[in-house]
């Protein structure tokens, strides 16, 4: 049983917007009827995770009901629709979100309360559907939400993992995973939909058979099948516009997969063989921006979108039966990297081999169907398969993938550059060597229409970059669409001090139109509306240091500078630049205590791939130095680091709205787009970064004397790059070398020295390839800038609100309205209740 609380939320996402008396009774009458008959308990004895299915259950009546309405709309139209293939949908909670979209939170708030309830410690109860790595799986989600609240016709198409992303435990400053069973107690959002079940044909060999014409053709007799179940989860549109469909895919076993084992009398075994079926689906790969490279994972990616196809298959066939003129012109798909990129030769399969079209045919209706999204220039991240390992798993794809590749290089590349195979052999599909692979991004660059990276930078160097040859066969494939974020959860749902704030100037319309925020610049230096906005985010620090005491134990001054660094760990993004910063603060302190600074909290959340060595010793780094920093009176408090574990979506939604300084300091050129940078200075913090990625067009908008802005530029980088040396500015900066030392002694880890030297082994032994060094010195003056603007509130002030002002463009409605004209021609569809 929960016990009322005895004062109902004090949290900084309190509104006192007044509530329409009766909705709160209809509300509370339905949380208690399906407390009672849903849950099958009572509000005297419920728990909070009851109390939370409850609400869930009265939210869902709401939702089920646009469902239908929608999918109604989109059927009787018949329009185009848009299926957008990812391995990753970072969804997070979805009770706050899907009351906020309802216009239902306050009365839902206020319901609970009467129940003597704070909603907020309710919906603590909910896990976080953490089935993605980082900013592509989130990515995903924020689309899906613009999707649903553009009304745009469009389903989501991915994985539905047992387990999603790793839980992160910090044990004596070290990460530990720990798998996250998110639905070990169910997902009361999701509905299965066995009228959808797929099987899945995987392995075997290809029998060659020749026609009655004499003509070849190729016969698939796969080994084994998969069950593939869909889970439907619905995306509720911001003001009950459409409700989109996010269908994930889980792997089951057939009774096919084990037949042969059956049939001999092993049931037994046949049991035991299911496992091998149901691991495809089992867990999430915890890499981001690098691949696997396991079979496993091209089982995965396989999985999926074969399922995905045959279901759009399927409902294309509805209405236009085994006529596939229209195909192209009803369905776009968009591939998220190229984790999806078998769909092609999927589609190519089934179109031939089980619908009879010609090659030609099903290559015209395919080329005219995909569409590509880049994420990374990482070469370990760009996605080569052992030719091999397709024979094993995927022969007639592989054939298929031949055929499109012999064509390709002996059409369009025959005829622009004739008899020329030092290109030929850059652009095929296949790269030649002692392992021959094929090539993910090749393959999908080839098939589709439009080719697209994610923030104007990033697009420019995909272009001239990384797929130059490409470009000059194709230049008009290629296209930028710069990411974006949904403003309903990154700040509507999560910051709703700031949300009044923009209700009160904006107009209540502002998140369907985030350029309407704009208008808060217009107050930017008005003493009133300063001090209005500074303690929105002092109550959100306020809050933020209370989650930090029960996180971490350690106390941190809500006045003081909150300078946060939160994103996946990577050498490329640099976090290792943050702490030799931090270490060089310390070390100036030390040798002067009284020194005036400006009292800092350095907030870091980040997890490491469990194979990533370097990365997790920079984790335990940041601890180790953290651990001795908090612990040190003789800096009387005046520098505090805190490594909140297990960062996730919901912690980003504590954390984001309480920050002063963003951290966005990835190597120049590295960083595609970053998606943080713009949730933070939609909040109202200042951008502490490279001109990298979305960095730049942050500033663009909110003006560089806003932001501190400093390194090396991508330019810069590239000429720097191949004559680097890392002991030039080593030796050159004395307070760069001390702090480097630092690392090797055992200052920070009493009795185990060298236990932090591998950082120091990487900067220095193995070229820094980052190129950390180079930017230190840059890095420690941005940060002295920051520090003194820190001092001048008002000047603070303006800068904040003139960075949460001027972030109209980064709503992710804008990304989805520039797919939509630019890519996919897609027409966005009412839908009446
Ligand atoms: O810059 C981010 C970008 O904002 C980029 O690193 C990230 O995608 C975000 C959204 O566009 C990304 N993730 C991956 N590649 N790029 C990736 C690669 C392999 C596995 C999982 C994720």
């Amino acid at each position: 049983p929960v016990k009322a609380a005895a004062k109902t939320s004090t949290s900084a996402t309190q509104t006192t917007a007044t509530v329409d008396k009766a909705q709160v009774k209809a509300f509370k009458e339905q949380v208690e009827k399906h407390l009672r008959t849903t849950i099958g308990t009572s509000p005297v004895k419920a728990s909070k995770l009851a109390w939370w299915q409850a609400v869930v259950a009265t939210v869902n009546e709401d939702i089920f009901g646009r469902l239908t309405d929608t999918q109604q709309t989109h059927a009787k139209n018949d329009t185009r629709a848009v299926h957008y293939l990812s391995a990753e949908f970072l969804m997070g909670r979805l009770t706050i979100n899907n009351l906020t979209n309802l216009e239902k939170f306050d009365v839902a708030r206020e319901a609970l309360k009467e129940f003597g309830l704070d909603i907020n410690e309710i919906c603590e109860e909910e896990p976080d559907m953490a089935l993605g790595n980082g900013g592509l799986g989130r990515l995903a989600a924020c689309f899906m939400d613009s999707l649903a609240t553009c009304n745009y016709p469009c389903v989501g198409y991915g994985i539905h993992y047992e387990n999603g992303l790793f839980r992160q435990e910090i044990r004596a400053g070290k990460q530990v995973e720990r798998p996250d069973s998110w639905r070990e107690y169910g997902c009361p959002w999701e509905a299965c939909r066995p009228e959808s079940v797929q099987n899945i044909p995987l392995g075997g060999y290809v029998e060659k058979q020749t026609a009655p014409d004499g003509s070849q053709c190729s016969v698939w007799h796969p080994s084994s099948m998969i069950k593939g179940v869909p889970w439907d989860i619905p995306v509720v549109g911001y003001r009950g516009s459409s409700v989109a469909i996010l269908r994930l895919w889980e792997s089951r076993s057939t009774e096919q997969f084990n037949w042969d084992v059956f049939n001999a009398g092993g049931y037994v075994d046949a049991q035991a063989e299911k496992s091998l079926a149901e691991t495809i689906s089992k867990v999430l790969y915890p890499n981001d921006s690098t691949e696997a490279g396991k079979e496993l994972r091209l089982t995965q990616q396989y999985f999926f979108c074969a399922c995905s196809l045959r279901d759009i298959l399927r409902r294309y066939k509805r209405s236009h039966h085994n006529d596939f003129s229209e195909f192209a012109a009803k369905i776009a798909i968009q591939l998220n990297d190229t984790h999806p990129t078998i769909a092609i030769p999927e589609l190519m399969r089934l179109l031939i081999d089980e619908e009879g079209l010609s090659y030609d045919q099903a290559w015209d209706i395919t080329s005219k169907t995909f569409n590509y999204t880049n994420h990374t220039l990482l070469p370990e991240a760009l996605e080569k398969w052992p030719v091999y390992i397709f024979e094993k798993l995927l022969p007639r794809h592989l054939e298929l993938i031949y055929e499109i590749n012999f064509r390709f290089l002996n059409g369009p590349v025959e005829a622009k550059w004739p008899g020329n195979n030092e290109i030929k052999s850059r652009l095929s599909i296949i790269e030649e060597g002692e392992v021959r692979k094929v090539r993910m991004a090749n393959l999908c660059v080839i098939t589709s229409e439009h080719v697209n990276g994610v923030a104007k930078i990033h697009s420019k160097l995909v272009k001239e970059n990384l797929f130059p040859d490409y470009a000059q066969l194709w230049p008009n494939k290629f296209c930028n669409v710069t990411n974006g974020v949904t403003p309903r959860r990154w700040i509507l749902s999560c910051n709703r001090g700031l949300a009044e704030l923009y209700n009160d100037v904006a107009g209540k319309d502002w998140p369907l139109d985030l350029d309407k925020c704009e208008v808060l610049k217009k107050y930017a230096d008005k003493k009133e509306y300063q001090d209005r906005f500074m303690k929105i985010k002092h109550d959100n620090k306020v809050a933020l240091a209370k989650t930090i005491k029960e996180l971490t134990g350690v106390e941190v001054d809500p006045n003081a500078m909150f300078d946060v660094q939160v994103k996946r760990l990577h050498e490329y993004k640099r976090q290792h630049l943050n702490l030799l910063y931090i270490m060089s603060l310390y070390k100036s302190l030390l040798e002067d205590p009284d020194q005036d600074i400006v009292p800092q909290v350095f907030i870091f959340g980040a997890k490491a791939a469990p194979a990533y060595t370097l990365a997790k010793d920079i984790i335990f780094a940041i601890n180790a130095v953290g651990e001795k920093i908090n612990n040190d009176l003789r800096i009387k408090g005046k520098l505090k680091v805190v490594f909140l574990p297990n960062y996730r979506v919901s912690l980003a939604e504590k954390i984001i709205p309480a920050a002063d300084i963003s951290e966005q300091i990835s190597t120049a050129g590295y960083e595609a787009s970053g998606t943080s940078n713009m949730k933070f200075s939609m909040n109202g913090a200042l951008t502490l970064g490279t001109m990298d990625g979305a960095n730049i067009e942050i500033v663009e908008q909110a003006g560089i004397e806003n932001n501190f802005i400093f390194g090396l530029s991508v330019d810069e980088v590239l000429e720097l790059k191949p004559r680097y040396n890392p002991w030039d500015y080593y030796n050159a900066d004395h307070d760069l070398k001390a702090v480097v030392d630092w690392l090797d002694s055992d200052f920070f880890t009493p009795g185990q020295p060298g236990a932090l030297s591998s950082i120091k082994t990487s900067l220095l032994n193995n070229g820094d390839p980052f190129l950390v060094l180079a930017d230190f010195a840059s890095y420690k003056e941005a940060h002295q800038r920051a520090q003194k603007l820190f001092k001048d509130k008002a000047k603070w002030a303006r800068a904040a609100m003139i960075n949460s002002a001027t972030m109209g463009i980064f709503s992710s409605d804008r990304s989805i309205r520039d797919y939509a004209e630019n890519i996919w021609t897609l027409r966005s569809q009412i839908v009446k209740k």
